[in-house]
């Protein structure tokens, strides 16, 4: 892609659930890896997402609940933002269909195509539940599937055979809300007359060869199906309005009318553009992602997506004029979950939340993308996922990285030995690097990620390999000179593998980057430095960490436990933890206030602190993770919080009876205090 500008986004996520891990496979991490290693190759990139918080399952839910819908909404798209945050995804910006920039937007666009007469009226009768009074779109009514005869399909779209329905095709419909029978009345809805910009569609997509045999595929069987017009107007009481003026024009009452939730959230793109424009004080700076031909617009999706971002928002594209259309649509197959029967309804899945609260996030990635469904469905299993992380990431990667850090520690004073002469194999490991940077370059912009994956690993084992061929543990004593140049360029490497692992392991690239003590954040480095050996004679390595623990078998084997269990009786049994704390729950939990009388460093750590506490009658012993943010002298005399009925732990071997409350974002750490005095021992709630 030639194009100047990147401008990457992220199918918007519905925010009527959590996040699982089919959805981090399908359009999220393969778009975060693309957009790292865009910047670090340093290309103008801009990378786009938000909740999609219109459309029929998120009023489903709310009446459901009995809340409205924007409590909903509200209550995932928080949620689902930290988990993605959680899993390090780079957003530039994470929007909401439900704001009022989008809402304009949206209605904007809808006008422009209603004053270029691209629509079509269709008075139609609808199907109408006489209970609930009111219109019943698509996932509103289910019935019998009118091509397999599965009895409990949508109105919009067939899960079993995959067939894309109208309500009214459904055989036995009912409505979902009541389950009454459905009676038809007559309703007025704009359709996007599909069938003529097929010649258009067809001509762009024969332009564009090199896409995805799977997306084309899918296309083609639209195309020779032909395309039908689609109404993008709904009978609902929520989503963005239709334009009154638009309905107007036309003698249509525009009350309880709303445009189609696939007409609005595409349009999402563009309006989360526009906020991060704003936000950055630049507003008319979107113009130059959404407007200039210059830019390479890269949608990331799952499979059953690709009409929506293939043909109909480029019709819609197409249709209002001034933007430019998507330059590839990597689309992703789905991941199955092995010995999982998955139901989101039933919220049987593997939560992305859950997940990493247990295992670290660059695991996580590492095991979806080097099993990428990219061009087929593919299975996560927790052995695989034990197995990647135990053999590949801590015995390769993260043993040689450490094994050099230690080396350098121990016998070089922690700072970086000399560079002599080279030898064959010194060069080998050099060319190996560039070699490297090259392959999973191509890979990634050819959209491959799990070869990308699998690249980067095959230079780590390279490098591990290097280090065992150039025993410098022997040469320490015999050849001192080789032993330092071997251990110049493991270091060194070290250095080039944290760049090359960006886009893939960003938490264990910082981690890298912090041990080799550079300055600013591995995320702006330069890709060209892969292979290059900046690291000067003397340059300090610090504070050295264990970069993956291995995953014992047992708790692997409770995983799988957990999950047959989860199968067979649904989340009821197994010990998955809901979304929501009842107050039973919290109040389970005792929060007090305490006194610090004194606080002394853990010796051997860097961040424990081990402080005695007054809590009302009481004295008790805890051991914080705050020795970074806070000296002893300051802690003594504040009244912090604690958790009170924390079951005793030792942590390095000293006993801590409770925990205290803090906000911890990763740089700074601030206690939680109350904001007056108290005495100690006092009930938090
Ligand atoms: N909300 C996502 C889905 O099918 C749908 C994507 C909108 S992208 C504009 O999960
Ligand atoms: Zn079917």
């Amino acid at each position: 892609m030639s194009k100047k500008r990147y401008l990457i986004t992220s199918a918007l996520p519905y925010a009527n659930g959590p996040l699982h891990l089919g959805h981090l496979a399908g359009a999220y991490l393969p778009a975060d890896i693309y957009a790292r290693y865009c910047r670090l190759k340093k290309r103008d990139t801009l990378y786009i997402c938000g909740s999609d918080e219109h459309g029929v399952p998120i009023m489903i839910r709310a009446r459901s609940e009995g809340v409205p819908p924007q409590e909903i909404v509200d209550r995932y798209h928080f949620m689902n933002e930290k988990s993605f945050r959680k899993f390090g995804m780079s957003f530039d910006y994470y929007g909401r269909t439900s704001s009022p920039v989008h809402h304009q937007t949206s209605q904007d666009f809808f006008r422009t195509l209603a004053r270029k007469n691209l629509f079509v009226l269709k008075t139609d009768k609808q199907l109408y539940d006489p209970e609930a009074k009111m219109f019943l779109a698509d996932r509103f009514v289910r019935g019998t599937c009118p091509v397999c005869g599965y009895e409990d399909a949508y109105g919009d779209q067939c899960e079993q055979c995959g067939s894309s329905l109208s309500p009214a095709d459904l055989i036995n419909p009912r409505s979902a809300i009541t389950d009454a029978e459905p009676v038809l009345k007559e309703s007025t809805h704009w359709y996007l007359p599909l069938a003529k910009f097929q010649p258009k569609l067809e001509k762009w997509i024969s332009g564009h060869p090199e896409w995805r045999p799977n997306v084309r595929g899918q296309i083609q069987s639209w195309f020779s199906n032909g395309l039908k017009d689609r109404a993008v107007t709904r009978d609902l009481p929520w989503g963005v309005a239709l334009p009154e003026d638009v309905a107007q024009a036309a003698g249509v009452d525009a009350n309880g009318k709303v445009l189609y939730v696939w007409f609005d959230a595409p349009i999402g793109y563009i309006s989360a553009t526009k906020e991060w424009a704003a936000k950055k004080g630049e507003p008319e700076l979107w113009k130059e992602y959404w407007q200039n031909p210059d830019t390479n617009l890269i949608h990331f999706i799952g499979k059953d997506n690709i009409v929506f971002h293939c043909l109909i928002f480029p019709a819609m594209l197409m249709g209002h004029g001034d933007y430019v259309l998507p330059e590839n649509v990597p689309a992703n197959e789905f991941l199955n979950i092995k010995g999982l029967k998955f139901s989101t309804s039933r919220g049987i899945a593997l939560w992305v939340e859950d997940f990493l609260e247990k295992y670290p996030a660059d695991s996580l990635r590492y095991s979806l993308a080097i099993s990428m469904p990219e061009t087929r469905d593919a299975d996560f299993s927790w052995e695989d996922f034990q197995a990647k992380h135990n053999n590949e990431l801590a015995d390769i990667l993260g043993n040689f990285v450490n094994r050099t850090f230690i080396f350098v520690r121990n016998y070089f004073g922690g700072k970086l030995p000399h560079l002599g002469e080279l030898d064959d194999l010194d060069q080998q490991l050099i060319d190996r690097l560039v070699q490297g940077k090259e392959k999973v370059g191509r890979a990634i912009d050819e959209f491959q990620f799990k070869e990308a994956t699998r690249q980067f690993m095959d230079v780590a084992r390279f490098a591990n390999k290097y280090f065992n061929d150039q025993e410098p543990w022997s040469t320490r004593k015999n050849n001192p000179e080789k032993c330092a140049t071997t251990l110049n360029l493991c270091t060194q490497t070290a250095y080039s593998l944290a760049i090359l692992m960006n886009p893939i392991l960003p938490f264990t690239s910082a981690k890298i980057w912090k041990m080799l003590h550079l300055p600013d954040e591995s995320d702006r480095a330069n890709w060209e430095d892969i292979g290059t050996l900046p690291l000067e004679e003397g340059h300090s390595i610090e504070d050295i960490e264990i970069l993956f623990q291995k995953i014992p078998e047992k708790v692997i084997k409770a995983e799988i436990e957990n999950m047959r269990k989860l199968s067979e009786g649904g989340p009821e049994k197994a010990e998955t933890k809901p979304a929501f704390l009842s107050f039973d729950e919290f109040r389970k939990m005792q929060l007090r206030t305490a006194r610090v009388l004194s606080a002394e460093k853990v010796k051997g750590t860097d961040k424990l602190m081990k402080l005695r506490i007054e809590v009302g009658e009481e004295e008790r012993q805890i051991v914080a993770g705050i020795a970074q943010h806070y000296s002893p002298k300051e802690m003594v005399g504040k009244t912090i919080i604690i958790v009170a009925n924390l079951q005793p732990a030792k942590i390095r071997g000293i006993e801590s009876n409770g925990m205290l409350l803090a906000v911890n974002d990763g740089d700074t750490l601030a206690l939680v205090q109350p904001d007056r005095d108290v005495p100690s021992g006092k009930p938090v709630s």
